[in-house]
C-alpha cells in the first residue's frame, strides 16, 4: 500500500467536504470569512479527519461517506485551536505551516472571532447529522460527545491550560503526561474512538481503538518535541533548538533524544499490538499510519 498516495485521496475528500461546508470568501461578514478559510485551507496534514474516515471503513465494512461531517468538525476543531494558540496572550507566533498565522494577516479580534466561528460550525456540522440521519442519530449523538468531551476541559483545553499555568519544573513527569495525554492526544484519540462509535463498534473494538488512539496520539506528541528540537518542521519564525524552545517541558527536556526516539518505537509497538483484536480485518492503513508518525519529518 502506498500510505502517501491513500493520505493523499482522503485529504481530498476532506478538503471538498470543507469547502462545502465553509462559507465563502464574498460573504456578508467579509473579511471573517476570508479569516477562517485561510487558516482550514493552509495546508494542513488532515492526520485527525484522515484517522476518523479510515476507522469508520475498519469498522463499519462501508465507505466512508456517513462520517465525513464528523471529520470536517474535527478539523474545524483542530484549526480553531491553532489559531487560538498562535494568539499573543498564547504562544504569540507569526508563522505556522510556513504561512503567517491568523492574527498576523488579520488581525487579533478577527483571529479571535474565526476560531470562535469554526469551533461553532463543527458542531452544527457534525449535529445535522443527528438531524439528517435519523436512524443513527444515537450513534452520531454518542461519537459528538466524545469528540466535545476531548476537545474540551477534560480534554485539549483542559491541557492547554495546565501547560499555560505550568512552571518549567523539569522533574514533573505526571504533570508532563497530564498535559500531552490532554492537549495532543486527547483530540487524535477521539478522533479515532468516534469513527469506530459511528460504525457502532463492540466495547471490544472500542477499547482497542482507544489504545491505539492514545498509543499515536503520545507517539505524534513526541516526534512534534524532537523535531522542534533538531528537525526541519517548516516552522519559519520558530527558532528549532533555540532557547525558545529549550524553555518548554517536553519529553526532550525530560528524558532526552535518544530516550525519547526510544519511546516513539515503544509506542508504535503498543499501536500495532492493540490492533490485533480485528483478525481479518485490514488494518494496513492504521499500521502503515502508526509507522509514518514514529519517523515523519514534518
Ligand atoms: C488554544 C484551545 C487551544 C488549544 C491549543 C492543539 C493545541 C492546543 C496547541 C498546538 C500546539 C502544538 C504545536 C502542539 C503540538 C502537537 C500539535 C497539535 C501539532 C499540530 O498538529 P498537526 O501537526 O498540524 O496535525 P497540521 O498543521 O498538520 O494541521
Amino acid at each position: 500500500m502506498d500510505l502517501l498516495k491513500e493520505i493523499n485521496k482522503y485529504k481530498k475528500i476532506i478538503e471538498k467536504k470543507l469547502e462545502e461546508v465553509l462559507p465563502k470568501e464574498d460573504c456578508m461578514q467579509g473579511k471573517l470569512c476570508e479569516a477562517m478559510r485561510y487558516s482550514i485551507f493552509a495546508g494542513g496534514k488532515r492526520i485527525r479527519p484522515i484517522l476518523n474516515l479510515k476507522t469508520y471503513e475498519l469498522i463499519s465494512g462501508e465507505g466512508y461517506e456517513k462520517a465525513l461531517p464528523l471529520a470536517a468538525g474535527i478539523e474545524m476543531i483542530h484549526t480553531y485551536s491553532l489559531i487560538h494558540d498562535d494568539l499573543p496572550a498564547m504562544d504569540n507566533d507569526d508563522y505556522r505551516r510556513g504561512k503567517l498565522t491568523n492574527h498576523k494577516i488579520y488581525g487579533e479580534a478577527m483571529a479571535i472571532l474565526a476560531g470562535d466561528a469554526l469551533l461553532n460550525l463543527s458542531y452544527e456540522t457534525m449535529v445535522s447529522s443527528i438531524l439528517e440521519d435519523t436512524r443513527n442519530s444515537l450513534l452520531y449523538a454518542k461519537a459528538v460527545k466524545e469528540i466535545g468531551s476531548a476537545s474540551g476541559i477534560y480534554g485539549m483545553i483542559g491541557g492547554q491550560s495546565v501547560d499555560m499555568m505550568s512552571s518549567n519544573n523539569i522533574t514533573d513527569k505526571e504533570k508532563l503526561n497530564f498535559i500531552h495525554n490532554n492537549k495532543t492526544t486527547a483530540l487524535i484519540e477521539a478522533s479515532i474512538v468516534s469513527g469506530g462509535m459511528l460504525a457502532n463498534g463492540t466495547e471490544e473494538e472500542i477499547y482497542a481503538l482507544r489504545q491505539y488512539g492514545k498509543a499515536i496520539g503520545l507517539c505524534f506528541q513526541i516526534r512534534d518535541d524532537i523535531l522542534d528540537k533538531i528537525g526541519d518542521k517548516n516552522k519559519i519564525g520558530k527558532k528549532v533548538g533555540s532557547d525558545e524552545s529549550n524553555n518548554k517541558l517536553t519529553y526532550i527536556t525530560l528524558y532526552g533524544i535518544e530516550k525519547s526516539i526510544e519511546k516513539t518505537k515503544e509506542l508504535y509497538n503498543k499501536a500495532i499490538d492493540s490492533l490485533k483484536v480485528f483478525k481479518g480485518k485490514n488494518t494496513l492503513f492504521l499500521e502503515n499510519l502508526a509507522d509514518y508518525l514514529v519517523y515523519r519529518e514534518n
